[in-house]
């Protein structure tokens, strides 16, 4: 038994010393975290490791040797275990310094530009139409566009039957009651009822209405209103504001033309053309040929509407105004169809 016994013990010693080989071997040729990964898990590893293998085979060994084994099994998973290791750490080593060679900053080059978007035309508008405005002493104001029918209609001196309904159909929220508003006309009364005169406001901003949509009719668009009420303010003021106003956005060669017209909320009233910008007057497809585009209504506020809101037309009077911003965006941009801007066509928006 001894010999067979010495038998045994000389073959797993040459086991272990080939495995220990076949490892080192394997080892040296692991160049990557990965490579390195798979040849633990070979030689190493917890269930399947070929040292953890031999170390579970031991049951089987008669028990004197088996400690012998035990004791060589486990010097040679140590020794392993310190050369993994200290190969992990020349691995390591290497992959970093390579990620930091791919990953250098050149802090040298000049940074790339974002693209930035840009006002709408529309937006733009609007902002240089209230600068205007400004200038000319007039605050900027805006009300709401979920309006109710009192302030909408019937505080303009528009009742329930009156024609003038026809002309503004819009979409209702509560039929007879709120709307989305019509004209921007509301806030004259809205700005009344909260100051005492003298009253000097412009309010921009979004109308609807039920309309048959074509190149210069939308079914949303915007509207400047202006209110100027004093004690002494004549037709005359109201002209020469409109004037100032065209000339400004336009060009100091801009003509004003008055037209007798018809509101409830104003009297007299007018409706302001101004000369074509495009054609300067000669007439062209902006302008249907007749060498002036219509830009807004106006007129002198309406004793009944100062009356609405307990001013007393006996001692002021005053002018109102509404002007369509898009019309205005059109011939200021030589833009001959309106529904471009409700769009979001970046090859249109991209030009301003
Ligand atoms: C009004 O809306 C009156 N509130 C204007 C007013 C204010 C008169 C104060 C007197 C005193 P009108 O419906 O004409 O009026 O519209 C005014 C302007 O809005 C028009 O001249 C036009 O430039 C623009 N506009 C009207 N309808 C449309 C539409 N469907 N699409 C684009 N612009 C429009």
């Amino acid at each position: 038994m001894p010999d067979q016994s010495h038998a045994l013990n000389a073959e797993r010693t040459s086991l272990l010393d080939s495995l220990r080989r076949r490892a080192v071997a394997d080892l040296e040729h692991c160049e990557t975290s990965a490579a390195l990964t798979r040849w633990t898990s070979q030689y190493l590893g917890r269930q399947d490791g070929e040292v953890n293998a031999i170390l579970r085979g031991m049951k089987d060994i008669p028990g004197p040797e088996r400690k012998a084994v035990g004791q060589a099994a486990n010097e040679l998973k140590g020794e392993l275990e310190a050369l993994a290791s200290a190969r992990r750490t020349v691995i390591v080593t290497r992959e970093l310094a390579a990620q930091l060679a791919r990953e250098t900053i050149d802090v040298t080059l000049p940074g790339r530009d974002l693209p930035l978007g840009g006002l709408h035309p529309i937006t733009r508008t609007i902002r240089d139409i209230c600068d205007i405005f400004s200038a000319m002493g007039f605050q900027v104001i805006e009300g709401p566009e979920v309006e109710t029918d009192y302030y909408n209609f019937q505080a303009l001196n528009i009742p329930a039957d009156h024609p003038a309904r026809d002309m503004q159909d819009t979409f209702w929220v509560d039929p007879g009651q709120i709307l989305l508003r019509t004209q921007t006309s509301p806030n004259q009364i809205r700005i009344m009822e909260q100051t005492s005169p003298p009253v000097r406001a412009v309010v921009p901003g979004k109308v609807y209405r039920n309309e048959a949509i074509d190149a210069t009719h939308e079914a949303m668009f915007h509207q400047i209103e202006g209110l100027l009420i004093d004690e002494v303010t004549t037709m005359r003021d109201l002209r020469g504001c409109v004037e100032r106003f065209a000339r400004e956005i336009f060009s100091e060669q801009t003509k004003v033309r008055f037209r007798p017209s018809y509101f409830p909320f104003t009297e007299p009233s007018a409706e302001v053309d101004v000369t074509c910008i495009v054609c300067k007057g000669s007439g062209c497809r902006v302008c249907k040929q007749s060498g002036w585009v219509e830009i807004g209504g106006s007129g002198m506020v309406h004793p009944q509407v100062l009356r609405n809101v307990h001013y007393d037309p006996a001692v002021y009077r005053g002018f109102a105004f509404g002007i369509g911003v898009e019309r205005i965006a059109m011939m200021r941009y030589g833009i001959n169809e309106i529904r471009l801007f409700s769009q979001n066509d970046l090859r249109f928006l991209n030009q301003f």
